[in-house]
């Protein structure tokens, strides 16, 4: 394939592995509620906005809450997961994602972070990466989250590109969704019978240079 323009990546398990954080406030919330909830039932939670992971736990028990409490319980859940992003650092970005930055910037390609997250600034300062990326469209920026196209969408325009320009790195099944729905070429990072719906899946970013994996694409 053609060297893409733009390289736009997700951020909660692709640049940093922020999922079990998620994972374990959600179960703090669940407990605390007496809704059963297991790490089985974590992967539809991925990509997909606070609101609708609430949804999704509170279905598992056909429980119904108020307005109100709903966003209680989100904010309830935000402060605990706040709590534990706020011990990131550098050396919690992901294996390899250093290295294929760097390449990425001497080749002189756009980097975008796409995430759903409405917390992705506050990871992204706490891992030193603002300065790294051209454009960060998250969850404050998007009317609809993944897999609803609206943050590559975004995330292409405001570095000037088109959607064949880009290419999607991408750890949730939503998210994947929401890049072929965008019509850009997709990577899935982690297992293929989650992300089979990728252009490919790899499994991680060590030892992978920006070449090696267009070599793969072709
Ligand atoms: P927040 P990504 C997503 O980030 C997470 O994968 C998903 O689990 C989370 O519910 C969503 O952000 C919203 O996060 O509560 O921080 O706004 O993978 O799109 O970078
Ligand atoms: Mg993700």
């Amino acid at each position: 394939m053609h060297i893409p323009k733009t390289w736009i990546f997700d951020l909660d398990g692709v640049i940093v592995e922020t999922a079990q954080f998620h994972f374990k406030s959600w179960k703090r919330l669940a407990d605390s509620l007496d809704i059963p909830f297991e790490e089985s039932h974590n992967e539809a939670l991925k990509g997909v906005s606070r609101a609708k992971s609430l949804q999704i736990i509170l279905d598992l028990d056909e429980r119904q809450v108020s307005e109100k409490e709903f966003q209680h319980l989100m904010d309830k859940k935000n402060g605990w997961y706040q709590n534990y992003i706020a011990e990131l650092s550098p050396d919690d970005i992901l294996d390899g994602i250093p290295a294929f930055l760097n390449k990425l910037k001497e080749m002189g390609a756009k980097l975008v972070i796409g995430s759903s997250s409405k917390n992705a600034q506050y990871i992204l300062d706490y891992l030193q990466l603002t300065e790294t990326f051209d454009a960060i469209i998250d969850g404050t920026k998007v009317k609809k989250t993944k897999p609803n196209p609206e943050v590559f969408l975004k995330g292409a325009r405001a570095v000037g590109s088109e959607s064949e320009e880009c290419i999607v790195f991408e750890d949730a099944e939503s998210g994947v969704e929401a890049a072929k729905r965008a019509n850009m070429v997709c990577v899935g990072v982690g297992g293929e019978e989650v992300l089979g719906e990728a252009d490919l899946v790899v499994d991680s970013f060590v030892d992978m240079s920006p070449k090696d994996l267009l070599e793969k694409l072709n």
